[in-house]
């Protein structure tokens, strides 16, 4: 395909009721959409950035600032190129993994659009429907958590997978263990709030049966994470640190994860995501989709790819309302704990232009 343009859409989207995790609290989601106008039709893609560095180095405002300076004009210089061959065209600028996705994701959204094929046939999906968990906030108390992890039960999901942090661990984990009862799949991600100093209160959750505990330590510190797991019962998994294919065999065969969480945006496109997907699956090792809270245009792709065969634990895929009252796509219901993978054509949601218009906190920037 010929790239004529591409459209940098920011947008501010009100949450349903607030975010907090071990590294902030959000109560609106400001995100970067991507529109590529190519020779043969449109593509969108969601940049996974949020509004501050605080989950990545990577933010909204650097996202758009690359992509205008550096990618954009890359790929706008590069005259026919098809999707698989945007990671190499961009490969000479460093890191910027989510900017580069999202980029890739509306190419190959344009692309699949034209060959009439879906995300999910695309990337090799077994399934027509995923299984869903949900990720639960810090609370300001343990009652408004139980409160909230009481209504996602009764909407169906599979696993409840709780924000935890120093001093919002051991309690609101017990506490919800004891309200949902030993059998529903229960998780905790730390974003890194830990060191080796709190072995004992990592060690502490052992008598929940947790499914996994996720990245713990630092992002760098893969070392910490190999010797946590020679430690404590519940399993490590590693979020932030996973940037690359490579970089997931490294964690794995030293030990330091033994299940893994995927998300394209980290790893720098869905085509990566797919073979991070393989190598761990050749390696026997358990994957499940992680998110970003997603709009229907991220989320459409992330169920697309939590249909592969090695994602076999519930992943934050939850429904739009999760986050959002109303969605920028149709919305995303859950039935019966499950999402259903699109099938029509690239990620198989239209945007509602209407929603981009209203919701736009910049204008819109045009690189040509
Ligand atoms: O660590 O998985 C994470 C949201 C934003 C940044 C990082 C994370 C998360 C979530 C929510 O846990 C995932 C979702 O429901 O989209
Ligand atoms: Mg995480």
């Amino acid at each position: 395909m010929l790239l004529h343009a591409i459209e940098l859409h920011r947008i501010a989207i009100p949450l349903v009721r607030p975010f907090e995790t071990s590294f902030g609290r959000e109560t609106e989601r400001e995100l970067l959409l991507i529109r590529v106008r190519t020779d043969i039709g449109d593509g969108w893609g969601e940049c996974v950035a949020m509004a501050a560095p605080l989950y990545s180095s990577e933010y909204v405002d650097a996202a758009a600032h690359v992509i205008e300076r550096h990618l954009g004009p890359a790929l706008l210089a590069a005259g026919p190129f098809t999707a698989v061959t945007v990671s190499s065209l961009l490969s000479h600028v460093v890191g910027h993994r989510m900017a580069k996705a999202a980029l890739e994701a509306a190419l190959l959204d344009a692309e699949l659009r034209q060959w009439g094929v879906s995300f999910g046939e695309y990337f090799g999906a077994v399934r027509d429907r995923v299984e869903c968990g949900v990720s639960v906030g810090i609370s300001p108390d343990i009652p408004t958590l139980l409160d909230e992890v009481s209504g996602y039960v009764a909407e169906g999901y599979r696993r409840i997978k709780l924000k935890v942090k120093p001093g919002w661990d051991r309690e609101p984990v017990a506490a919800v263990r004891d309200l949902i009862g030993a059998e529903l799949g229960l998780q905790v991600d730390a974003n890194t709030a830990y060191s080796r100093d709190d072995l004992d209160t990592l060690k502490a959750l052992d008598e929940f049966g947790l499914l996994l505990i996720e990245q713990p330590f630092v992002e760098e510190d893969i070392a910490s994470h190999v010797w946590l797991a020679s430690k404590i019962q519940t399993p490590v998994c590693l979020d932030e640190s996973i940037t690359s294919t490579d970089v997931a065999i490294d964690a794995i065969e030293r030990g330091a994860t033994s299940i893994v969480n995927i998300k394209a945006g980290r790893v720098g496109g869905y085509l990566e995501a797919v073979r991070v997907h393989d190598a761990c699956r050749e390696r026997g090792i358990p994957v499940w989709c992680g998110g970003m809270l997603e709009t229907g245009v991220g989320r459409a792709a992330n169920v697309a790819l939590a249909a592969l065969p090695g994602f076999t634990l519930p992943g934050d895929t939850s429904g739009s309302s999760r986050y959002y009252a109303e969605d920028l796509t149709e919305p995303f219901e859950l039935v019966d704990g499950h999402l259903v993978v699109p099938t029509g054509a690239g990620t198989g949601v239209t945007v509602r232009e209407e929603l981009v218009a209203d919701w736009a906190c910049a204008s819109v920037v045009t690189i040509r």
